[in-house]
């Protein structure tokens, strides 16, 4: 399988992430790319390529311009501004504050354009995401020329980046971006789905009002799990998206059995929909040894979601979101992607 990787990425460099009350190094780390790759090449899972730049036009079709305006002064203005740190937010337009009007200062526009509170804005984000969203595009635009399944090693990860808002790690939505390179291409009908522990609560956001784009997502309930906020069952579309957008919140410590039959349901409501090009948000942080989620996925469960994801027969673009057990990120996706390819060994 043909995959697409940019150093780029690597540009990604944040040394500060709020966790448990502390700021740690962020999990979401450029090594995690690395160790990939260095498995992707050992396994010899075929070519990597280098993702051509095409610029904003594919971002704007489903951002905000004034976020990506944002996102792309976002360091200069903090650092202007003489704040010491990583530029994070600590103030919100919360339930009981107005949402309507954007701040002039960049702590004020910080916490208007963040749905959370981990992910800081340093020097190179911009540039990382924009190589990330790059290699999305080159890996949906392979598939589509070909009908050949494709991986794009994104970093940074992008499933909880909304129309106007970055956090979880996240700032481009590759996925979404992608759905819509291949919907302007002329495919109909994209499906999206979401195998990250987490809610990909900005590709919901995204898709959640148009019946074109099909999202649905196995993950931690939130109502215990990140992002907390978004991805019960009941949320199921709008107007003519309703019907088109379907949440499978599974408990913490979900067995793998409860879960593959989850991805069997899954499965068949992306059938029903039949879409010309299927995207999968993959992380693989669904394993059980992930410092930061709850489910209970073994290596070797890997193929085996690889294998039932082949069962679609579908055109297929995998694009990488979470995963931070770093000693194993390397062996979880190739065996995904083996799985997917009909090869049944092991990495
Ligand atoms: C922050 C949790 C961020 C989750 C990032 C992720 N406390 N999303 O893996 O898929
Ligand atoms: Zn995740």
């Amino acid at each position: 399988m043909l995959t697409f990787h940019s150093d780029k990425t690597s540009l990604r460099q944040a040394n500060t992430e709020l966790h448990d009350g502390t700021l740690v190094t962020p999990f979401e780390s450029p090594e995690r790319v690395a160790l990939i790759l260095a498995c992707l090449k050992q396994a010899q899972l075929g070519e990597i390529r280098e993702p051509p730049a095409l610029g904003l036009a594919p971002v704007l079709a489903v951002h905000d311009r004034g976020y990506v305006d944002f996102l792309q002064s976002c360091w200069q203005r903090w650092q202007a501004a003489g704040h010491a740190g990583e530029a994070m937010a600590n103030i919100w337009p919360a339930r009981t504050l107005r949402d309507d009007r954007i701040p002039k200062s960049v702590s004020g526009q910080l916490g208007y354009y963040a749905l959370a509170a981990e992910t800081a804005i340093t020097d190179g984000t911009f540039e990382a995401a924009m190589a990330s969203k790059d290699v999305a595009l080159a890996a949906v635009a392979h598939t589509l020329a070909s009908g050949e399944p494709s991986f794009g090693l994104c970093r940074p990860p992008g499933h909880h980046a909304a129309f106007d808002q970055f956090g979880g790690y996240c700032f481009f939505n590759n996925a979404a971006i992608a759905a819509q390179y291949a919907r302007d291409a002329g495919k109909k009908r994209v499906a999206i789905l979401d195998v990250d522990f987490h809610h990909g609560n900005g590709t919901q956001q995204i898709f959640f009002d148009r019946d074109d784009v099909l999202f649905v997502s196995i993950h931690g309930d939130p109502a215990v799990t990140f992002p907390y906020y978004l991805g019960y069952a009941d949320e199921t579309g709008r107007g003519p998206g309703e019907g088109f957008n379907v949440n499978y919140p599974l408990p913490p410590g979900t067995d793998v059995a409860t879960w593959l039959a989850t991805l069997d349901q899954a499965l068949a409501d992306i059938q029903a929909f039949d879409p010309e090009l299927v995207v999968i948000s993959l992380g693989v942080d669904i394993f059980e040894g992930d410092p930061i989620s709850a489910f209970t996925f073994k290596n070797d469960d890997f193929v085996t979601l690889g294998e039932r994801l082949a069962t679609l027969k579908r055109p297929t673009t995998f694009l990488l979101e979470g995963g931070y057990a770093v000693a194993d990120i390397g062996v979880n996706v190739v065996n995904v992607l083996r799985g997917f390819g009909g090869d049944s060994g092991r990495a």
